[in-house]
């Protein structure tokens, strides 16, 4: 039977970090879905459709890949949408911390016994988040090498139209 996993995030921006999750687990499941959170309380520097714009440009090569962006409870949109898994990155004992939490109370919520799978990080994207992006592109620092090449000038861009 066709296994359909689901990676969420909130990818602002995305970075080679997320990419090696996504090219991973597009390997490991029959279908992928890359899913950008919307947290109304939430302040992204990059709009919803910009992130799954950027995210799209570059997994365009990735077949069995596609973006979608959802707001509410994870549990819905994985209960709603029948996902066998849902995917996600571990860098360091403090994601694992907030990791191992979420897990656990998804696992209350999910319907259909969905498995929380984590995958840990490459070595050489260990360091990378999107916030530590955000902060040396708004100093003036290269980022080149962290986040894909396709989408480095558009997030370089941002900061330059502040
Ligand atoms: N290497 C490997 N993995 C990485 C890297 C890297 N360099 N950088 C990030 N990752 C992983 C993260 O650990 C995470 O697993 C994923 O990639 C996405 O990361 P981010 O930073 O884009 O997104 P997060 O972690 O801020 O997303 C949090 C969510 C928005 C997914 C979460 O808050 C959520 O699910 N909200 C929905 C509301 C809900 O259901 N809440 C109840 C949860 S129980």
């Amino acid at each position: 039977m066709s296994k359909k996993a689901l990676y969420t995030g909130s990818f602002d921006p995305m970075t080679n970090g997320h990419l090696d999750i996504i090219t991973r687990s597009a390997k490991m499941f029959d279908e992928l879905v890359v899913g950008v959170i919307v947290n109304p309380n939430k302040h992204p520097l990059f709009t919803e459709q910009e992130r799954v714009n950027m995210i799209e440009e570059v997994t365009s090569d990735l077949d069995n890949v596609r973006v979608e962006s959802f707001e509410g409870l994870l549990a819905d949109y994985v209960n709603n949408n029948g996902f066998d898994a849902v995917v996600r990155g571990l860098r360091a004992t403090t994601d694992f911390e907030y990791e191992i939490q979420m897990a656990q109370m998804n696992e209350r919520l999910f319907n259909k016994g969905t498995e929380s799978v984590f995958l840990m990080t490459s070595p050489r994207f260990s360091f990378i988040s999107s916030s530590m992006i955000k902060e040396v592109v708004s100093l003036n620092g290269c980022v080149k090498g962290l986040v894909p090449e396709k989408i480095l000038d558009e997030i370089v861009a941002k900061y330059m139209n502040k």
